[in-house]
């Protein structure tokens, strides 16, 4: 047990991707601890050039009660490079412990996909899991008092036997105000290219492979739509123009995107930036691409996944057909709003016959990109890794890929390529692509200049020279730009 006498805790994120991504959960935990009285420091390896030499520093300036560790990614969920980034942040839990005494709470997206799974691999001492910002203060006071802290719900920790446990997930009923002056947003800006911005969180859906409704919970929680205007005022303010949504679906309701997209036009910021948001293909039509477009959307990133119906129910999206992205699509173009498809390829059933299929059919609608992926991660607590657990171990099962030995509860990455596909692929997809410049697609053998956004030269470089925005709306340009 930890006493904790109060009260001062540092933020680490360890996150050193590349371009990289403001850890903007962070910001959002700042008001409650110093609602709580703690004292915070940040410090974010993602700059540094010599990581353990800014964390020992950081660890020396002060005798902290606690370090906070933001976990957003376990790994790329990239099936042609499968980079464990989890391995990482071992390594620099590992150096935070040679320094210090003071627990290491765990908390961010990557750590909710699999709380105790994480836990017990880096040795952690708490975390939390889903919202940090309710809990975390609780957590901490808890603490502090030497109270039973697997009370809290969300807390994952080890019981008196040494077992790791949790408290199922925290999710705070209402979003409160980030503090967004937490981060180096100007240099995120710089070297990222774009901002991000939570408008809601939560995803109401049944997905069969996504850990949305798991990390962010099924409930839907709004920001409100003058909250998000005085956000962006500021970061105009700051010479920081272009925007990423953080939200699971932006048009999930429907209600408050049109909302959030009204507030911007009556304050009139839309035309002052540029921001871009993922989206599902329905319910979407011209009038909310129209208030979009008036806000400053520029690009949609639609999660379409597949276009043949029976893939489409065995992911767990069956409401939509092709008849209705070609509606989606063509509201967006009235609009003038650029839009990606987003496909997951070589899920359960999935043949050369689908394969083709979807292919054939996205490639006759007009969309500026399409983004490719191959092979379904597969995490735990979802509906699908229930499906693989039933059909025996991993290391025999023909549909898995990657990870299969020692990985029963889907830490490292493992993906799902159905064995009826009966071939690569990759190079099935390529074959099926051809030169259509629309589409963004990696083989394992073309790992340059490819459709992953971690450790991508070509996205780093273009944002060095002045490129800003979506990473799939970068990456198309350049490909233009070298093709004329
Ligand atoms: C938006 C987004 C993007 C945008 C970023 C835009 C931007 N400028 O911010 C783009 C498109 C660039 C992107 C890229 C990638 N992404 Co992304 N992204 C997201 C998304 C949807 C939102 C992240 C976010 O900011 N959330 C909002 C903040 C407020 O939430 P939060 O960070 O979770 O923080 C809360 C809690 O977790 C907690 N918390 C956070 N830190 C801490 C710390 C402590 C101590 C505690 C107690 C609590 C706590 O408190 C916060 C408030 O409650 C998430 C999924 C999601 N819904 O979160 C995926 C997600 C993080 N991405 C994912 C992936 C895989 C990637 C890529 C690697 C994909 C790829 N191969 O190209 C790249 C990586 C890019 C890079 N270089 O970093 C996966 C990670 C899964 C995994 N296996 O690890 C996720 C989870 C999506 C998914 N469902 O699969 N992404």
């Amino acid at each position: 047990m930890h006493l904790l006498a109060k009260r001062t805790v540092l933020l680490l994120n360890p996150n050193r991707m590349r371009p990289p991504i403001a850890p903007i959960g962070i910001e959002y935990l700042l008001p409650g601890l110093e609602e709580a009285g703690y004292g915070v420091d940040v410090c974010d390896l993602t700059f540094s050039e010599d990581w353990r030499a800014t964390l020992h520093h950081a660890l020396s300036i002060s005798p902290y009660n606690a370090i906070l560790v933001t976990v957003r990614n376990l790994d790329d969920a990239y099936f042609a490079s499968q980079d464990f980034i989890l391995d990482q942040t071992l390594a620099i839990i590992k150096e935070v412990r040679l320094y210090t005494s003071a627990p290491i709470i765990l908390g961010g997206v990557g750590f909710s996909i699999a709380p105790c799974e994480v836990l017990r691999y880096t040795g952690a001492d708490y975390g939390i899991a889903g919202d940090g910002e309710g809990a975390l203060p609780t957590l901490l006071e808890s603490l502090h008092q030497a109270g039973d802290a697997l009370t809290i719900p969300g807390v994952v920790a080890r019981d008196a036997e040494g077992n790791v446990r949790q408290n199922g997930w925290a999710m705070v009923a209402q979003l409160r105000d980030p503090n967004r002056q937490t981060l180096d947003h100007s240099r995120y800006f710089a070297e990222g290219g774009q901002c991000g911005l939570e408008t809601k969180r939560g995803c109401p859906r049944s997905c069969t492979y996504c850990v949305e409704p798991v990390t962010k919970g099924r409930q839907v929680r709004l920001r409100q739509p003058e909250a998000l205007v005085a956000e962006c005022r500021d970061f105009l303010e700051r010479g920081i123009h272009v925007f990423h949504t953080c939200d699971s679906e932006f048009n999930l309701p429907h209600a408050h995107a049109a909302a959030v997209c009204q507030a911007f036009i009556d304050a009139d910021i839309g035309k002052h930036m540029r921001w871009y948001a993922y989206a599902y293909p329905m319910p979407f039509d011209t009038t909310l691409a129209r208030l979009m477009a008036r806000a400053g959307c520029v690009g949609i990133n639609f999660g379409v996944d597949h276009t043949d119906p029976d893939q489409l129910r065995r992911l767990g999206r069956q409401d939509y057909t092709l008849d209705d992205l070609q509606t989606t699509v063509q509201a967006c173009r009235e609009a003038d709003i650029k839009v990606m498809f987003d496909l997951l390829l070589g899920g359960p059933g999935e043949t050369r016959s689908t394969l083709r299929g979807v292919i054939e059919s996205v490639r006759a609608l007009t969309v500026d990109c399409v983004g490719l992926s191959c092979g379904v991660r597969v995490y735990p607590h979802t509906p699908l890794a229930t499906q693989v657990r039933r059909s025996g171990p991993l290391a025999d099962n023909p549909h898995l890929h990657g990870c299969v030995e020692d990985n029963d509860d889907f830490l490292k990455p493992v993906f799902y390529v159905d064995a009826g596909l009966n071939g690569d692929i990759h190079d099935l997809t390529s074959e099926l692509v051809g030169g259509d410049p629309r589409f963004l697609h990696a083989n394992p053998n073309e790992l340059a200049g490819n459709y992953n956004y971690n450790d991508n030269s070509t996205l780093s470089q273009a944002i060095r020279g002045g490129a800003r925005g979506a990473y799939w709306d970068i990456l198309q340009s350049e490909k233009k730009s070298k093709q004329l």
